[in-house]
């Protein structure tokens, strides 16, 4: 038995403007759980950048804590999609043959390498100063970055750091109870070397989940009415979780890894109450359900279609998102979809040739896509429909690029025009994954590869878009975030058209 935790002070470590999801149902389950635990949040989101030691070392100071629990979220603040000016630059680097910009986009990401590794450091360096300071608190921490990173950021961490990657509630109730964390995703530095826990039972989220107490939250943490503004109301999506983990295993997606690949759902009940709470209270319009997958398989139907009869029932005016996968439409429930709010579409179809989709091990007939997309026209879906597609993936010929097109062009019929906008995103290398082992195989990135040390070099081999077809594709994608910036997915499919259909 460890020592037992009276009160924990949860620091949210910067990161972009995104409801908090994170420490909410974190803090919220903790408090039903081990209603004695004295909690409040610390959000470094509002903290200027120069003030984020001083701001922790003063609520510390404050509050005196028993733990400090840090959240971290985003690790890869990067994305190979077309609206990320990172990739822009990227290309402009590797593919330019004006010196003159090569050189200014050389600059531009050399700045942008720089801020992230800097602020790696500063959120170490939080852990850091607690350790220095306050040597007798816990220092605990979690959130996304460590589901893939949990040894890496670790290590970097102070002596007797405890880390959980992955969902945090059966551990932090462990951990507050002083029992053993070994059959948890944790890791422990202890003399300096990392000892791992092993998850051993997933949360059981379907009976422990209740909807969050939000008059709680607001009471611990001072800065959450700051997501809940007027002003957000037309853009801002609060994130609301309606179930856990995805079972598949396309060879590009780490979620599975990350999430668990057994899926497990809080009731609809539950999550509906949680969305009523959520509109009565705050007027808010605009949801992001925040799971891997929103509608794994056919198996989750029952559950998709009961929360969004609910949303439905209770007239909860409200516009939502998710990851979705929709080869396994019905027309019933395509119509619950549109009717309880589905706002925009965005499909990671990845390719448009079968051999492709196979290889990639998408687990997805075309024809079963095309049905769907048919039910959500039935359906009356007038919303944009987002078709994210990685050319160049492994086994890509200018013959399996010409069928994506196809597959492109035939949706892109089913809708109205203007409906369905192609949308180039390059098949990032995670670790964890089969597209990892298969770019080492291939040489493309060397095994011990850290996809956290950032240079042109990695950065390059992060990307997938090998040679041959990697130059003539980074260079109609680069021409097109440059000419055509509102148009790049279309432009691109017909300039590789045009380029390959001889
Ligand atoms: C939904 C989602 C999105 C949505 C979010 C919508 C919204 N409004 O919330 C969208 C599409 C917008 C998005 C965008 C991005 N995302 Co995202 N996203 C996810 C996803 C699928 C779920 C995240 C989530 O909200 N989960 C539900 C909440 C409740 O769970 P949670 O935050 O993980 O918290 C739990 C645990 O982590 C843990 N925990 C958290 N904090 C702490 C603290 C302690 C002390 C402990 C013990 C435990 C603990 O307990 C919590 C409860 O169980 C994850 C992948 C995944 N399967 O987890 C990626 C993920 C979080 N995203 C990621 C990234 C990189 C991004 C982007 C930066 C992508 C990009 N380049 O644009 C942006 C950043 C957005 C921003 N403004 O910050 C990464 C983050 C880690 C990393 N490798 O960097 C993830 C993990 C995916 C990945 N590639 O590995 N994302
Ligand atoms: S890409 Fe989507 S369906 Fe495939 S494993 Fe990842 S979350 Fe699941």
């Amino acid at each position: 038995m460890g020592k037992r935790l009276g009160s924990i002070l949860y620091v949210r470590l910067k990161c972009p403007e995104i409801y908090p999801a994170s420490v909410v149902y974190l803090a919220d389950y903790v408090h039903k759980k081990r209603p004695h635990v004295d909690q409040w949040v610390l959000d470094m989101a509002r903290v200027p950048e120069r003030e984020e030691v001083a701001a922790l070392l003063e609520e510390i100071e404050k509050r005196n804590p028993d733990a400090v629990a840090f959240s971290w979220r985003n690790l890869q603040p990067f994305s190979p999609n077309e609206d990320d000016d990172s990739l822009s630059q990227a290309f402009t680097f590797y593919h330019s043959s004006n010196m003159a910009k090569k050189a200014g986009a050389a600059v531009k990401g050399l700045q942008r390498v720089m801020a992230y590794n800097s602020r790696i450091k500063k959120n170490l360096s939080l852990f850091h100063a607690v350790k220095r300071h306050f040597p007798d608190k816990q220092i605990v921490a979690g959130g996304p970055a460590f589901g893939l990173f949990l040894d890496r950021i670790t290590e970097r961490g102070p002596e007797g750091m405890i880390a959980v990657a992955s969902e945090g509630e059966s551990a932090l109730v462990k951990l507050i109870d002083g029992e053993d964390l070994s059959d948890e995703r944790t890791a422990i530095k202890r003399d300096g070397k990392l000892v791992f826990g092993e998850k051993k039972e997933y949360f059981d989220l379907w009976n422990e989940s209740t909807p969050v107490d939000f008059d709680y939250i607001e009471s611990i943490f001072p800065d959450f009415s700051y997501y809940m503004q007027d002003k957000f109301r037309d853009w801002y999506e609060v994130s609301v979780l309606t179930k856990r983990g995805c079972p598949y295993k396309c060879m590009f997606c780490a979620y599975g890894y990350i999430d668990g690949y057994k899926v497990r759902y809080r009731q609809p009940e539950v999550v509906v109450d949680e969305i009523e709470s959520l509109v009565k209270r705050y007027d808010v319009r605009k949801l992001w359900f925040c799971d891997s997958q929103f509608y794994p398989s056919k198996h989750s139907l029952p559950i998709v279609e009961s929360t969004l009869a609910g949303i439905i029932d209770r007239r909860l005016d409200i516009q939502w998102a998710s990851y979705l996968r929709i080869d396994n439409f019905t027309p019933s429930l395509t119509h619950k979809m549109v009717e309880s709010g589905l706002r925009h579409l965005r499909l990671s179809i990845t390719s448009g040739s079968p051999e492709i989709i196979k290889g990639l091990k998408i687990g997805m007939r075309l024809d079963n896509f095309y049905r769907s997309c048919r039910f959500l026209v039935d359906a009356g879906y007038e919303g944009l429909i987002n078709l994210d597609l990685s050319l160049n993936a492994p086994g890509e010929t200018p013959e399996t690029i010409l069928e994506t097109i196809e597959t492109v062009e035939k949706i892109a019929s089913i809708f109205k025009p203007g409906q369905v906008r192609p949308f180039i995103i390059f098949l990032a290398v995670q670790p964890k994954t089969k597209l990892a082992d298969y770019a080492i195989s291939k040489g493309y990135l060397s095994p011990d590869f850290n996809p956290l040390a950032l240079n042109p070099f990695t950065i390059k081999g992060l990307i997938h878009n090998p040679p041959p077809l990697g130059r003539p594709i980074g260079k109609a994608v680069m021409d097109a975030m440059e000419n055509q910036p509102d148009n790049v997915g279309w432009t691109v499919l017909n300039e590789l058209k045009e380029l390959y259909s001889g």
